[in-house]
């Protein structure tokens, strides 16, 4: 039996204020919380939904310095970008603000310092990478140099993004730091640590014992991390971005970012209920459930709770539902790449369709493993669900009643068993969304929503109301009748999926809202209740749209291509009398085929000028056609010693450039030449 509570508080992880927001925010955290709000909300439940921007931290002083701006500069920028893209795509936050606040900063000193006070922390001193020309100790994401695993020059002191490993700073070879390029050296410096191992058996307890019922990924990473052992962990940083550590020898230092964000839920509650945002947070029987992607869950699951345990007063969440990770058409979202779809750029591209991208989202939700969004997929969910399926029906159902009924809600007549059948399926309904929307199973719900739809065109489709038309219109106006009811029980169950649609639907139905509780019900629409205006619900989108959209990611893929290729630095000088030494010739081609058993291996025989030479060159791959080789020439280091490969004797080396993406590509004379004329 689970726990009966009075009110919900649901919060949403606060995005960096370091860029725009795009599709995968919205599908992993937005959208969930926001159809979860809607629900609760439509119910007539105490619900509460917060959110806000995440202002500090290392993110937002990298951008701040590739700008020449200052940290406040970019996040007063993104802030108002960020909110202004929820507002649009109607996240129906309470409140949406932002750590910068006043309030928050206060918040969170206050809750460091009872935390401090409860003798929460240990205060440790460390040897970090310190700067001495820029004066300050370096993050982590600001010390580059050799990466110890794959050679990259360019790896950051967190993590090498050309082999993916994390790495901590004192794994650089030739650290450098990114601020003077200057070489940082070692230096003492004493910080706050969140004693998490002494958390530990608890947060056992809690998690492992009493919350079985989080979704799998959630227990199983917060399991692996339980089962590693939990470590002390620092909760300031010597940074001059973030909120100054609360305390008097604390001089340079601020509160470490994932420190003071989640108090962001707090301090936003508090800035929009100054009198009452405690009950919220501190009453039993509220159910805080945290919306969240799966890189934030040990700070939801193990961190923040520990916090909020070591401050003493606060409640822990009920839930954290985290979902996976959104790719776009088979690739990683990546803010730096440029690989993603930005919502504001959508709403401009896309006007008007907030609830088409919404459905879309939702309907393939990363909510048990990765999921991947593409643009065909996007197409079809709209033309083939919302234009033929929900559209469709809403639309014959009202242009049928204005036909025949001048627009106003005909009567019910006597049913038939077919009529009796199709209530009692739409009635299921109710139960199947709500059970799914419970156990945070928002792609479910929606599919179980949608087939209220599915439920009513098949009704339409089975009883011809314009064929009755034409020998019994008191069975049309049954038909009918049942037709409108399905239609305002439709924007009852969709509003909190498709909050814009359903809003045109009680427009053409010419009605206010209805309640959660009235769903199921068929007397919603009295007889002789006039009907608004019907207007198309929804509208195919064509194919010229998609592939336009797929273009421009082609044409980000090709740019980032172009942007990434480095070409190699140039070797060591060396004397002409090196130079010379080398001779390469030009051959034509006799006799090309792949070597066999040998996948990479070509076999050339060369007319060298002087006889026949056979050459093996490694670039089968590039050229799977090999016979076609046949006749052109090519150019050959010719005083190669000769060597044996796979039984072969190679008798010298065929040159080819290898070009950014590493393919191969033969080096040709751009006129015919005499075999064996040297180049030089
Ligand atoms: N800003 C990280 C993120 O955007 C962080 C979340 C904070 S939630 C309190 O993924
Ligand atoms: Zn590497």
């Amino acid at each position: 039996m689970s726990k009966q509570f009075k009110r919900t508080l649901i919060t949403s992880a606060l995005p960096y204020a370091n860029g725009p927001v795009h599709i995968g925010h919205l599908a992993g955290v937005y959208v969930p919380a926001d159809i979860y709000a809607r629900y609760l909300r439509l119910k007539g439940e105490e619900t509460l939904f917060v959110g806000g921007s995440d202002e500090h931290g290392i993110p937002i002083t990298i951008r701040a310095r590739k700008e020449g701006v200052t940290p406040q500069n970019i996040v007063d920028r993104y802030h108002e970008l960020i909110k202004k893209s929820f507002e649009e795509f109607g996240i129906s936050f309470d409140i949406y603000s932002r750590t910068t606040s006043d309030i928050h900063k206060e918040m969170a000193s206050e809750i460091f310092l009872k935390i401090y006070e409860n003798n929460g922390f240990q205060e440790i001193e460390s040897e970090q990478y310190y700067d001495e020309e820029a004066r300050q100790f370096l993050a982590d994401r600001y010390i580059t140099g050799t990466c110890p695993h794959c050679g990259n020059e360019r790896a950051y002191g967190d993590q090498c993004e050309q082999c993916g490993t994390s790495l901590s700073p004192t794994d650089l070879i030739n650290p450098k730091s990114a601020l003077s390029g200057s070489v940082p050296v070692m230096r003492k410096t004493k910080h706050w640590y969140l004693p998490l191992n002494e958390h530990e058996s608890w947060l056992r307890q809690w998690i492992l014992e009493g919350h079985k019922e989080w979704k799998s990924n959630v227990y199983g990473q917060c399991k692996s991390w339980l089962d590693l052992g939990l470590q002390p962990r620092a909760v300031s940083r010597d940074l001059d971005w973030g909120i100054p550590v609360p305390l008097q020898d604390a001089e340079g230092k601020v509160l470490y970012v994932w420190f003071d964000a989640p108090i962001g839920y707090i301090s936003n509650t508090k800035e929009l209920l100054p009198n009452d945002w405690e009950k919220w947070w501190k009453d039993k029987e509220t159910k805080l459930v945290h919306f969240i992607g799966k890189d934030n869950i040990v700070f939801h699951c193990i961190v923040f709770p520990a916090m909020l345990k070591a401050e003493g007063s606060y409640i822990l969440p009920e839930n954290v539902p985290a979902n996976e990770f959104l790719n776009l058409e088979n690739d990683k979202i990546s803010t730096s790449r440029n690989w993603a779809v930005w919502l504001h750029e959508y709403l401009k591209e896309f006007p008007g369709k907030q609830d088409v991208l919404r459905y879309a989202l939702t309907a393939n939700a990363p909510e048990t493993k990765d999921n991947d969004f593409t643009w065909r997929d996007f197409q079809a969910r709209n033309n083939n669900e919302l234009v033929a399926v929900l559209g469709n029906f809403i639309n014959r159902a009202l242009v049928l009643t204005q036909k025949y009924f001048d627009n106003y809600v005909p009567p019910i007549g006597e049913l038939t068993d077919y009529d009796r059948e199709t209530i009692a399926e739409a009635q299921k309904v109710k139960q199947a969304v709500e059970q799914n929307l419970e156990t945070y199973h928002f792609r479910e719900a929606q599919k179980e929503a949608m087939n209220l739809a599915r439920i009513g065109n098949k009704y339409l489709a089975d009883t011809e109301p314009w064929k009755t038309a034409k020998t019994d219109m008191s069975r049309t106006a049954t038909i009918l009748n049942i037709a409108l009811q399905v239609t305002a029980n439709l924007a009852i169950v969709l509003e909190p999926f498709l909050p814009f649609s359903t809003q045109k639907i009680y427009t053409f139905l010419n009605t206010g809202k209805f309640d959660w509780e009235k769903l199921g019900s068929f007397d919603l629409l009295p007889e002789g209740h006039e009907l608004g205006k019907a207007e198309l619900l929804f509208e195919k989108i064509e194919d010229e749209t998609i592939d336009k959209q797929v273009q421009k990611l082609l044409d980000t893929k090709k740019q980032n291509e172009a942007d990434e290729y480095k070409a190699k630095p140039v070797k060591e000088n060396i004397v002409f009398d090196d130079f010379t030494k080398l001779d390469i010739r030009v051959g034509t081609v006799l006799e090309c085929e792949k070597v066999p058993k040998a996948d990479k291996l070509l076999r050339f025989l060369l007319d060298d000028g002087l006889g026949k030479r056979t050459i093996l060159s490694g670039i089968a791959a590039f050229y799977p056609n090999p016979e076609e080789l046949v006749g052109k020439q090519v150019c050959f280091i010719a005083n190669l010693e000769p060597r044996k490969l796979r039984g072969i004797m190679s008798e010298g080396m065929i040159l080819s450039a290898e070009n950014a993406d590493g393919s191969l590509s033969l080096v040709e004379p751009t006129k015919e030449v005499k075999p064996g004329s040297q180049v030089g």
